[in-house]
């Protein structure tokens, strides 16, 4: 086996692997060539994508680079050795444990860590340091669907596969964004519509991308979601279509959650005026689902990411219970989980509300755990939820904490208190692959991980399906895996015997064991048929669902038998209130939304590094309505100043009819190293929060904006990342060569020396200034025996006055810099045939919407297959296409018009 401490050089191999995005979990092939180098492909044995890939797995060769990687260990900025940094870590956690007790530490984890990794961090809290606080960004994610399953099913587990999707002839999008969220689900999803005329309804305050291919928008006032299934449920009960057979022989609480219900929606008006939706489409959508009975809901961070997203989740949990649409294929609710190891996360307990292997915190729980780690100290209590231990740090109440995988300073909720609780921290230890991450910048510790690639483990995703991450290339510098380094710190704090793991395989075996130990069917997870897999079946394991129990088979849908987990084994109905948004909304104030772009992936730590899939959202972008916009002088391609009660952030102002009115979207993905000022999570405080599961309400939050008419804009192309510091808008994105930061500011325009630090191109700086026109140009040439390379150049100028980028950034590209390139370069002005793209729709090929917009007119396309045959967009990894269709419709609608 291929751990990743060999060099990769060798002759020539394939090795299937999991895509490190999100939660579909699509396989991969990975083909090494004899000199190393790598290209990948969709698996088309795996059973989640069958050979697809979207836009982001197609692209994660172009991560696969050297650049920002953190090589050494580090204490206080400084390299150190491996023993160093992991004695430094064992000695300042058990310093502060026999100083203050084992609640004073704490680790923050990730649904990014694999299975191996979780398992052993969480052993090493919950059975050994003796407390639960550890807690993982999970809790931002899907902790209210772990609470409404437990409460629904008895288990934390999502009862349906993906070929659900495929057999169901409705399908309920809730809060889910899947064509950029999802991609590859999506696609199964139009396939089968394509086929056999599947439904789609979604249920969302925007027009996303999954609206062009749906037969029903329901454009919701955010945070409505609770009150529409409750009315869904009283309607689907008047209209006589429960399932009494199903309620009686399966089922318990219908008559309490209906009473709610009707108290709650007692007819489709107040539904309607309530959700601020028209009675009829109410009527519509009610009627649709009662008539069809292959129902799947699918839902994900709109529902989960509120004050009431546990709730909202029974409510959705119910209408499936009444109807008894679940346990069949093409039936169910369907959480759709965000992360690669989601799933895995909470498989080993890595919630501080959980134990470990689907167990809790009840005394038998806690006594079995700890009898199966033979452990001396087993946490007899819940741990903090991700808030509330940021604010434990906050106060000094946890001296020491360890986060991996994972980017709290931009990606929880009140980003400016988690920063100032990690500034005043005594001891901050940072496991990552990346060195100067927003979060990274407090480290006292900073450990080098391995990446993906470089990793080996398993993951679980979306539909249950354990699959295999496999290494296949050297770790870069002194990298280690994440199981590895927790594993050498609990042996140097003591715990010696109980973390013997010198492979990911032995993690896994353990793991497997403790799921079915004394389990006898009463937890969903139990894979016990891999308790005693070995490491050559370990390595060659192909994907499986979970439970797969010692002797039986491996289960692809749950609760097909009307047995569930709950006590008594049946399912529960839960009686559910609507409630109103938690915070008011003051006078001109927006109602801030935050979310995914289809190319990026979180804090752009990894999909940041690619220029392709930089182009598709080139700068961060609020998404404003066009009455909001004119009511406010926003102008389309301006910048805005959003300001809350928690933060402000500068963007760039997109006006678009798909943005619902009174409301705003953010992208969650810029942090300090790419933008100056759009951290969404330091807009977005942390005082709203559901009471059951501890998930921050991060989608509603009153904002107020203005425009931001800045004086000069300008912007630097440069092989080197460089961060201004004017004070004023900045973004920075990758270009092929190097990096292209936009800028723009108020009053004079600063001098370069002064705003640009660490920007050290090297070659000479040739400069051209035009003091009456306000502009400034400067570029740096290095020569070189073919010539002369551009290394780095600044534009400067009155607002709105500078060249298109990409042939500047096409010169940087370029290994050599001819004379009419360098002519043109120093007279700021495109030479006369170049293309500009503009933003790029299709990343594959990068086809950008200025080509496609002329193509569209002066070649009369009308189709995405006709857009595909003149462009190629479109045609390899399909996930442009829903936006093609959008191109196409706004098109068609200025024709019309
Ligand atoms: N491209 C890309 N894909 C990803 C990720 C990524 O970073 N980039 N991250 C992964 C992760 S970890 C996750 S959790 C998933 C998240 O996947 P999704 O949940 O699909 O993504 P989001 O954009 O967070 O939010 C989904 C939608 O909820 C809507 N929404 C907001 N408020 C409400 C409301 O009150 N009611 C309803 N019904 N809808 C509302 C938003 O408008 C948005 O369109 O994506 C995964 N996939
Ligand atoms: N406003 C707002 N905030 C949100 C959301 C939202 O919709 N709106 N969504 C929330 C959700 S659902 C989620 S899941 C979070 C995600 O937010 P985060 O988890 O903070 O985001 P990532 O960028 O994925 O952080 C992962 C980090 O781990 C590193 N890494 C990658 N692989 C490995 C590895 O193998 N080992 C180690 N040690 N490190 C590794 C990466 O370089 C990166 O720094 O954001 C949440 N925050
Ligand atoms: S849909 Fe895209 S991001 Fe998600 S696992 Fe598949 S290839 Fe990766
Ligand atoms: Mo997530």
């Amino acid at each position: 086996m291929f751990d990743g401490t060999e060099p990769a050089s060798g002759p020539e191999r394939e090795v299937r692997t999991t895509c490190p995005y999100c939660g579909v979990g699509c396989g991969v092939i990975a083909r090494v060539a004899a000199d190393g180098a790598v290209s990948l492909r969709g698996d088309g044995d795996h059973p989640a994508n069958r050979g697809r890939l979207c836009s982001k797995g197609s692209a994660l060769a172009d991560t696969l680079v050297p650049d920002g990687r953190l090589l050494h260990p580090e204490i206080d900025g400084r390299r150190i050795s491996w023993d160093e940094a992991l004695d430094a870590v064992a000695r300042r956690f058990s310093d502060a444990i026999a100083r203050h007790g084992p609640d004073s530490v704490a680790f923050y984890v990730s649904g990014q860590l694999l299975t191996e990794d979780y398992y052993v961090a969480n052993k090493l809290m919950k059975g050994f340091i003796g407390a639960a606080n550890i807690d993982t960004n999970s809790r931002l994610c899907m902790a209210s669907s772990v609470v409404g399953h437990k409460r629904g099913f008895g288990a934390d587990a999502v009862p349906g596969s993906y070929e659900d999707f495929e057999q169901a002839d409705l399908v309920v999008l809730v809060g889910s964004n899947l064509a950029w969220c999802h991609p590859v689900l999506n696609q199964r999803l139009l396939a089968a519509r394509a086929a056999r005329g599947t439904r789609i309804v979604v249920i969302d305050p925007r027009r996303t991308d999954c609206v062009g291919n749906a037969d029903r928008h329901l454009a919701l006032k955010a945070g409505s979601d609770a009150l529409l299934f409750n009315g869904l449920l009283a309607h689907l009960a008047a209209g006589g279509h429960a399932d009494a057979g199903f309620l009686a022989a399966h089922a318990d609480g219908a008559e309490a959650a209906l009473a709610a219900a009707r108290a709650d929606a007692p007819d489709i008006a107040v539904v309607a005026r309530r959700c601020g939706l028209a009675e009829a489409e109410v009527a519509a959508f009610y009627g649709e689902f009662a008539a069809t009975g292959r129902v799947v809901t699918v839902y994900s961070q709109g529902v989960n990411q509120s004050s009431q997203g546990s709730d909202t989740v029974n409510a959705i949990l119910n209408v499936h219970f009444l109807t008894g649409r679940i346990g069949r294929p093409g039936c169910g609710p369907f959480s759709v989980t965000g992360q690669p190891n989601a799933m895995g996360g909470r498989e080993v307990g890595g919630l501080a509300n959980q134990l470990a292997a689907h167990m809790g915190f009840t005394a038998a729980e806690v006594d079995r755990v700890g009898r199966f780690w033979k452990a001396p100290r087993m946490a007899a209590k819940p741990g903090l939820k991700a808030v509330d231990l940021f604010r434990a740090i906050e106060r000094g109440t946890v001296k020491a904490v360890w986060i991996m995988a994972t980017n709290p300073a931009v990606s929880m909720p009140d980003a400016s208190r988690v920063r100032r609780a990690l500034a005043g921290c005594e001891t901050v230890v940072v496991s990552d692959c990346i060195r100067d991450t927003d979060s990274g910048r407090f480290a006292h510790i900073r450990l080098p991980a391995r990446g993906w690639s470089e990793k080996d483990g398993t993951v679980t995703n979306s539909d249950r399906t354990v699959s295999r991450q496999r290494a296949f290339r050297a770790g870069e510098g002194e990298a280690r895996a994440d199981w590895w380094i927790v594993t050498q710190v609990a042996r140097r704090m003591g715990f010696a015997e109980a973390f013997p793991y010198e492979s990911a395989a032995e993690i896994f075996r353990e793991h497997a064991a403790l799921s079915a130990f004394e389990n006898g069917g009463a937890r969903a997870f139990d894979i016990g048929a891999l308790a005693a897999v070995d490491a050559a079946a370990y390595d060659g394991l192909a994907p499986f669902p979970w439970p797969w129990r010692a002797g039986g088979q491996a289960q692809q849908r749950l609760y097909g038998d009307g047995r569930f987990h709950t006590g008594h084994g049946r399912a529960q109905l839960l009686p559910v209130t609507a409630t109103e948004p938690p915070r008011s909304l003051p006078d001109g104030a927006l109602l801030l939304n935050s979310g995914r772009l289809r190319d990026q992936w979180h804090t752009m730590t990894r999909t940041g590094l690619s220029p392709r899939l930089s182009a598709h959202a080139p700068e961060p972008c609020l998404d404003v309505h066009p009455a909001d916009a004119a009511a406010r002088g926003l102008g389309d391609g301006g910048l805005a100043r959003i300001t809350t009660t928690a933060g402000e952030a500068l963007a760039r102002v997109r006006v678009t009819a798909a943005q619902g009115e009174g409301t705003v979207f953010l992208p969650m993905h810029w942090t300090d190293r790419f933008t100056g000022a759009c951290v969404v999570g330091r807009l977005v405080d942390d005082e709203a929060v559901d009471p059951h599961s501890g998930q921050p309400d991060l989608k509603r939050m009153p904002a107020t904006v203005q425009p931001y008419s800045p004086d000069w804009t300008a912007f630097l192309l440069a092989r080197h990342p460089v961060e201004p510091a004017h004070g004023g808008y900045w973004a920075r994105r990758a270009v092929t060569g190097g990096h292209l930061v936009e800028m723009a500011g108020r009053g004079a325009i600063p001098d370069p020396a002064a705003w640009l630090p660490g920007l050290d191109p090297g070659g000479t700086p040739v400069e051209f200034r035009d003091e009456a026109r306000g502009s400034l140009r400067i570029a740096w040439m290095e020569g070189g025996p073919d010539g002369e390379r551009l290394e780095a150049c600044l534009f400067v100028g009155a607002a709105g006055r500078l060249p298109p980028r990409d042939w500047l950034a096409g010169l940087l590209a370029a290994d050599r810099v001819d004379d009419g390139a360098r002519a043109s370069l120093l007279a700021g002005r495109a030479p006369g045939a170049v293309v500009d793209e503009g933003r790029i729709v299709c990343s594959c090929f990068g086809v950008g919407i200025k080509r496609l917009a002329s193509a569209i007119r002066d070649r009369r396309l009308t189709s995405v297959e006709e857009i595909g045959a003149a462009l190629k967009a479109g045609t390899n990894c399909g996930s442009c296409v829903p936006e093609l269709k959008e191109v196409l419709r706004h098109a068609h609608q200025r024709e019309v018009a």
